[in-house]
C-alpha cells in the first residue's frame, strides 16, 4: 500500500518541489524559473507524454535483475509503465522539465549526449529500445531521418510542454485529463550509457530509490542548504551533472544557473559577481581556468579571486585531481577544494570531508550510505592501511542493472559487491586512488572512454590494417587518445585526416589527439598487442 498523500507523486524529489514553489529553481537563457514552474512544466510533459504514448504503442514491461519486481499493469491512470523516452536537451529549465515529466508519467529517462554522432545515437536509441524521442526545434533536424528510419516517434519539447497545462497540485483536473500514476520508489528511473570494458558503451540503470540515495547521501556530507546557488555547464547525460548538480540542488530548494557548455568568460564574470556559493567540476576545468589566471591581468584575476574565495565550497571529480593543480588553485584564489570520487554505476562512493582536512591527491573516505572494501590480486579483503586492492562497493545507491546485459551485470557484482574496476590504497585514514584494472578505459576531460570502441571504429578506415588506442597522459585532459596504426601498405596517414574520417562516426572527444604509424606493434610470446608498450610509443624522450 502506498502511504502518500493524494497529492503525491510517490517521488520525493519532485514532491519536495512544492515546500519551495516562490523559490528560485533555474535561471537559465535569462530567465528565472520558480518550482511552481517546473512543477506546472513536468506536470505538462508527463500527462502529453501519456496521451500521446496511450494513442499509440503501449510500452513492453521488462524483468529487472532479480526478475522479481513487477511493472503495474494496465489501469485507469496513464501510466508509461517503464517506456524508455529518450531526450537531446541542452542544460537548461526545460531539460529538467523533461526529465521530472518522464519520471512523472512512470517513464525511463534516457538522456542522449548532445556530441554524439548518428551512429552513436542510433546505438542508444536501439540498445535501450526507445519509445519516444524529446528534442528542441533547433536540434530535432539531425535526429528527424534516424528517427524516421527506426520508426520512432519524435517530438519537439516546445509542443510537448505547451499542450495541455494544467494547474499544479489542483485536483481539479476535467473527467477526461490524464491522471499521472503515484510511483514505486523501486521502479527503473534513468539510464545512462557509459563506456567501459565492452566495445559499445552500456546502459547503467538506476532506480528511483537509488538516485534518491545517491542525493540525500551528498545532501548531508555536502551540507546542501536552500540558499545554495550552482552554474550547471557539464554535460547532462552523465552523472556528475545530472545527480551532484542538478538534482541535489532541486533537492534542497537550491538555484542552478544553466550555461550551454563550459564558457569561461561568461562563467567567469558571473562568479565575479557573486553568483554562487557551490562550484562543482572535473580537474580539466580547474587547468583551463588556472590558464586563465595566468594570462589575465591583476584587475581581472583579483575579480575572479574574490569570487572565487567567497564560495561555500568547490569540488573536483570524475578524474584524478593532481595535487599540483589543487595546491595552485589554493594560491590562486584561497579555496581548499573538495575532491571525492565517483561513477555512474554507484553515484559517489568517496568523498573528502567537508570540515575536516582536505588532502591533495587522495578522495577521502565513504559517504553516508556507502559500505566499501579493497581486495587484492587474490582476492582477499586487504587488511589494513598501506594495500592496494580493488575499490568495491555496497550500498542504497548502488545502480540496479546493465540494461539488456545479465551476465555482464552478474559478472560486475561478487556477494553483492560492486566491482569497480578501480584500485586504490588507505593511507592514514585517507583512500587514494591508484589507477584502474583496465587499460582499455581511458578518462579524457572527465569523460570516459573505450579504447576497444575506438580502435573498432579505426579499424574500418579502408588503410588501416591494425590499429591500438590508448590513454596517455596529459596536463589539460589527464589522458589523452593515442592511436598507433599499421596501414595497408605502409603508407602513412595525418591524424587530421583521421580525424575527418572518424568524426562521423565518434563524438569529437573520442578522438585521437595523437597518431604513429608503427610497422608492427610491441607483443607478448602470444602475439597479443602490448599496451604499455604501445604508451611508450607516445612518451617525450
Ligand atoms: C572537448 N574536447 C575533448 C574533451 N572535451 N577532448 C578530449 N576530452 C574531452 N573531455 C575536444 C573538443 O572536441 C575540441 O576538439 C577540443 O577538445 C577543444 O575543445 P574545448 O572547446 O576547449 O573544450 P570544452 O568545450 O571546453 O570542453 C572541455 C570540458 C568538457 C572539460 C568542459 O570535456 C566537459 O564538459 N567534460 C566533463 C565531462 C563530464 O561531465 N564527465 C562526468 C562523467 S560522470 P578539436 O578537435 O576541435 O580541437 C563520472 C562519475 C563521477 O565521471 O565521478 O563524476
Ligand atoms: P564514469 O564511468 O564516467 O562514471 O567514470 C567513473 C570513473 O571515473 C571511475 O571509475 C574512476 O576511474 C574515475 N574517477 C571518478 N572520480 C575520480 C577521482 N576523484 N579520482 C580518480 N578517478 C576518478
Amino acid at each position: 500500500m502506498n502511504a502518500a498523500p493524494p497529492s503525491s507523486t510517490g517521488l520525493r524529489l519532485v514532491d519536495r518541489g512544492r515546500d519551495h514553489l516562490e523559490r528560485p529553481a533555474i535561471l537559465s537563457g535569462g530567465t528565472v524559473h520558480t518550482y511552481g514552474d517546473l512543477l506546472l512544466a513536468s506536470r505538462a510533459v508527463a500527462t502529453n507524454l501519456v496521451e500521446a504514448m496511450l494513442l499509440g504503442q503501449s510500452p513492453r514491461p521488462v524483468e529487472n535483475r532479480s526478475g522479481s519486481r513487477s511493472v503495474p499493469g494496465p489501469s485507469r491512470t496513464g501510466d508509461l509503465r517503464e517506456a524508455r523516452i529518450a531526450f537531446l536537451v541542452p542544460g537548461s529549465f526545460e531539460y529538467a522539465a523533461v526529465q521530472w515529466g518522464i519520471w512523472r508519467a512512470g517513464g525511463i529517462a534516457v538522456p542522449l549526449s548532445l556530441s554524439a554522432r548518428e551512429p552513436e545515437l542510433a546505438h542508444v536509441l536501439r540498445d535501450a529500445g526507445v519509445a519516444y524521442v524529446l528534442a528542441p526545434g533547433e536540434l530535432v533536424g539531425p535526429l528527424e531521418s534516424l528517427c524516421d528510419r527506426m520508426s520512432i516517434p519524435l517530438e519537439t519539447v516546445e509542443a510537448i510542454l505547451t499542450r495541455n497545462q494544467a494547474a499544479e497540485g489542483s485536483d481539479a483536473e476535467g473527467p477526461d485529463a490524464v491522471r499521472l500514476p503515484v510511483l514505486s520508489p523501486h521502479r527503473r528511473a534513468m539510464m545512462l550509457y557509459t563506456s567501459g570494458t565492452t566495445s559499445k558503451p552500456k546502459g547503467v540503470v538506476s532506480t528511483h530509490a537509488n538516485i534518491e540515495a545517491q542525493i540525500t547521501s551528498l545532501v548531508e556530507a555536502w551540507g546542501w542548504e536552500a540558499t545554495d546557488q550552482i552554474p550547471l555547464f557539464l554535460p547532462l547525460h552523465h552523472i556528475h551533472g545530472i545527480v551532484n548538480v542538478l538534482s541535489c540542488a532541486l533537492w534542497s530548494g537550491a538555484m542552478v544557473e544553466t550555461f550551454p557548455g563550459f564558457e569561461l568568460e561568461r562563467i567567469l564574470n558571473r562568479v565575479a559577481a557573486g553568483a554562487f556559493t557551490v562550484f562543482m567540476a572535473v580537474p580539466t576545468i580547474y587547468v583551463k581556468l588556472i590558464q586563465a589566471f595566468e594570462s589575465a591581468d591583476p584587475q581581472d584575476r583579483h575579480r575572479w579571486a574574490t569570487g572565487f574565495s567567497r564560495m561555500r565550497l568547490m569540488i573536483s571529480g570524475s578524474a584524478a585531481l593532481p595535487a599540483a593543480t589543487h595546491e595552485r588553485w589554493t594560491e590562486l584564489t584561497g579555496q581548499r577544494l573538495l575532491e571525492r570520487y565517483g561513477m555512474t554505476e554507484i553515484g559517489m562512493g568517496l568523498s573528502n570531508p567537508l570540515r575536516a582536512e582536505r588532502r591533495p591527491g587522495a578522495v577521502g573516505q565513504p559517504l553516508p550510505g556507502v559500505k566499501l572494501r579493497l581486495v587484492d590480486e587474490n582476492g582477499e579483503v586487504v587488511a589494513g592501511e598501506g594495500e592496494p586492492g580493488e575499490i568495491q562497493l555496497k550500498g542504497p545507491g548502488v545502480f540496479s542493472e546493465y540494461w539488456n546485459l545479465p551476465e555482464v551485470t552478474s559478472e560486475s557484482f561478487q556477494g553483492g559487491w560492486f566491482l569497480t574496476g578501480d584500485v586504490a590504497v588507505l593511507e592514514d585514514g585517507y583512500y587514494r586512488i591508484l589507477g584502474r584494472l583496465s587499460v582499455d578505459i581511458i578518462k579524457s576531460g572527465g569523460y570516459k572512454l573505450s579504447a576497444l570502441e575506438i580502435e573498432d571504429v579505426l579499424r574500418r578506415h579502408p588503410r588501416i590494417q591494425e590499429c591500438a588506442v590508448v590513454g596517455v597522459e596529459d596536463e589539460l585532459w589527464g589522458e589523452a587518445v593515442a592511436a598507433a596504426i599499421k596501414t595497408e601498405d605502409g603508407s602513412p596517414l595525418s591524424l587530421e585526416e583521421l580525424k575527418t574520417w572518424a568524426g562521423e562516426q565518434l563524438s569529437e572527444y573520442k578522438l585521437p589527439k595523437a597518431l604513429v604509424v608503427v610497422e608492427d606493434f610491441p607483443r607478448n610470446a602470444m602475439g597479443k598487442v602490448l599496451k604499455p608498450a604501445v604508451k611508450d610509443l607516445f612518451r617525450p624522450d
